[in-house]
């Protein structure tokens, strides 16, 4: 292992495999530090590319995002430790693409689990190209005031606790993740804090071990003393031991192997760890604490007396003047995030959007109120989820009935008609679902389609006003307006449109008053006098008929029906239905393969 610093405060990562929470993790910690530069340089998601928004203090900023490690080693070449939070199939193989990139020097690898031979391949590999790994199986690792590796050291609060955000003197080294949170607790209690900490993981074959950090520690001169916490299993600790006898460590060592209760227990026990597992008498933590103190590491009579022995250490250090405690220092407040500080009620923020008619926050969407099981449990139709989600409230059956007859009989009404010759040009030049379907759907208006509102909006005004047919239609007339909901391009008073006479009877036989539909017959039979085609049309029909389902259902108040003739529903209907038939003649097209249709020149007039 490379001797000395492993980072610095300008120290920047790639990370791998998209997390949220740690990186913003990691941010946070370098606000905290005064850092200036973040320390995530780039993130790796395989199969995608791009930005990912996260906090840096107050402000927003964009992390690149690439597709390949190489891809991201090219495009931040000075940002040269690799945080590896992939999964413990894909760990080691990604480990090994940043281990062979020239910029990469430390490779963090946090999965449980990763296969021993291929670690045992990226020590190999790392050995012989003078790189480090940190893990399998680690939360990381931290240099306080500099840079932290992912979740290490938990969450704000704790590393403000434990005074991670400026360098102490004590250099520390764990095998634990869990337990190295309540070490740099302690450290911070009892000396002038932590000046690195590393959690080298818990399998068998560590990618970096406890003597390797420790003989670092050694010769990085900000560190004036060094805690070890390693644990029962393996035979890492005597490395150190050995290190220590060879004389190579000269500065105070204080540590502690935990799992001595071990002995308590009849058979063999394995620990949490994948490497803690007492596989014999030298590999217990008696012996390996026994082995340490021998070779002159200050090792204490339990785990409870190890902060006191940390704290001897530490004030031995400074009376015989050979370090001077940091002075302390006011960390930044880091701005809490949005959503936390509205949880804890500390906030209010106001909303963007306003919602009535449906909710999918919890267990199941409802719909004004009504859950989707019991919609599907009452054998509820398309009538009544338009009745709960555009009226807000679940009309009767008839009712309901009524509004899916509209969307039966309006679903279609042939390819000659301006919304189906849009969408089928449309799907003829190549377009796709969506574009045929809105093409068509641009056409439904005052003329086609597009009259149920103005139908119900006129019929109600002068049937309210009680204006006979004569004096609405001639009215009309006279302001140069055409009677929304009469007149049809095919249909005429001696060939009839079967869906007006279907509606017609349907209403007749189940709603309670057809007043304004019978005003509507009547203003026909005006104009049909006048002229041919102008017959009550499916617009008009509909818009009639809706207004005596508004009024005679008992459902809506006087200023509910005006509102929903003001606002402009019905024509909805038609909307809703039509898009039946533009989607199948879109699919029709293009079943059919039809080539671009170009519109032939002997059906224009061309004239100057
Ligand atoms: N005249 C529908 O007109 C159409 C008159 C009128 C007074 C009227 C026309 C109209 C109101 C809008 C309306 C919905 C444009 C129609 C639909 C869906 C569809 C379509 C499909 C489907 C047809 C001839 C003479 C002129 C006009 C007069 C016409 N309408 N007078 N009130 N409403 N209606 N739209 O046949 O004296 O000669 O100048 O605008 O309700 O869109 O199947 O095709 O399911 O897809 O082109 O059913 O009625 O008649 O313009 O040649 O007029 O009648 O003023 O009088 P036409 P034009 P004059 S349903």
């Amino acid at each position: 292992m490379a001797t000395g610093q492993l980072f610095s405060k300008t120290t920047q990562a790639l990370f791998y495999n998209y997390k949220q929470l740690p990186i913003q993790r990691m941010l946070d910690f370098d606000f905290l530090c005064g850092r200036e530069t973040p320390s995530v340089a780039g993130i790796i998601n395989p199969g995608s590319e791009g930005f990912q928004k996260l906090f840096f203090g107050q402000e927003e900023i964009a992390i690149p995002v690439h597709s390949t490690v190489e891809a991201a080693c090219a495009a931040h070449p000075t940002a040269d430790v690799f945080i590896n939070f992939a999964s413990f199939r894909s760990a080691a193989a990604s480990s090994m693409s940043a281990l062979k990139q020239p910029t990469i020097r430390v490779v963090a690898i946090i999965a449980e689990g990763v296969p021993e031979s291929d670690t045992k391949q990226l020590i190999g590999f790392a050995k012989a190209n003078n790189k480090v790994v940190i893990g399998p199986a680690t939360v990381g690792g931290i240099q306080a005031g500099a840079f932290k590796i992912g979740d290490t050291a938990g969450t704000i609060d704790n590393i403000i606790q434990c005074k991670l955000y400026r360098p102490g003197s004590v250099g520390f080294v764990s095998k634990s993740g869990g337990m190295s949170n309540e070490l740099y607790n302690t450290i911070a209690r009892v000396t002038d804090g932590v000046y690195e900490g590393i959690a080298i993981g818990g399998d068998v074959f560590p990618g970096s071990t406890l003597s390797d950090h420790v003989l670092r520690f050694n010769n990085i001169p900000q560190v004036k003393m060094i805690v070890v916490l390693g644990e029962l299993g393996g035979r890492d600790e005597y490395s150190l031991v050995e290190a220590l006898k060879q004389g190579k460590i000269n500065k105070p060592v204080v540590a502690w192997v935990s799992g001595t209760c071990a002995t308590l227990f009849k058979s063999e026990v394995q620990f949490g760890h994948a490497g803690a597992k007492s596989g014999g008498e030298m590999e217990s933590a008696q012996a390996k604490n026994q082995a340490l103190s021998d070779a002159g590491a200050t090792v204490p009579t339990s785990y409870e007396a190890f902060e006191g022995a940390i704290k001897e250490a530490f004030e031995k250090l400074v009376s015989e003047g050979k370090t001077t405690p940091v002075k302390e220092i006011t960390p930044p407040q880091i701005p809490e995030d949005l959503n936390t500080a509205i949880k804890s009620g500390k906030v209010r923020a106001p909303t963007h959007i306003i919602s009535t008619i449906s909710d999918d926050r919890g267990e199941e969407p409802c719909y004004a109120g009504v859950p989707m099981s019991s919609i599907v449990e009452q054998g509820l139709g398309v009538g009544d989820v338009i009745s709960l989600l555009w009226f807000k409230r679940s009309l009767p059956r008839y009712c309901t009935r009524f509004i899916e007859i509209c969307t039966l009989l309006c679903a279609d009404h042939g390819p000659c008609v301006s919304g189906a010759h849009n969408t089928i040009v449309t799907a003829r030049a190549g377009k796709d679902l969506v574009s045929c379907l809105v093409s068509g759907l641009l056409t439904i208006g005052p003329r086609f389609g597009g009259a149920v509102d103005d139908a119900a909006r006129y019929f109600k005004d002068a049937y309210d006003r009680g204006l006979t047919p004569y004096e609405f239609v001639e009215s009309m007339k006279k302001k140069g307006i055409r009677v929304p909901g009469i007149g049809h391009r095919i249909k005429r008073g001696d060939n009839r449109d079967k869906r007006v006479e279907l509606l017609q009877l349907y209403a007749r036989e189940n709603f309670p008053s057809v007043k304004y539909m019978e005003y509507a017959v009547q203003v026909e039979t005006y104009t049909l006098s006048k002229a041919n085609n102008l017959v009550l049309n499916v617009d008009g029909a509909i818009g009639s008929l809706f207004l005596d389902l508004l009024a005679g259902s008992g459902m809506f108040t006087k200023p509910e029906i005006d509102e929903i003739v003001d606002i402009g529903y019905l024509n909805g209907l038609f909307v809703l239905a039509r898009s039946i038939g533009l989607i199948g003649h879109t699919f029709d097209q293009k079943r059919l393969k039809q080539p671009l249709y170009r519109h032939p020149w002997e059906d224009v007039l061309y004239t100057k």
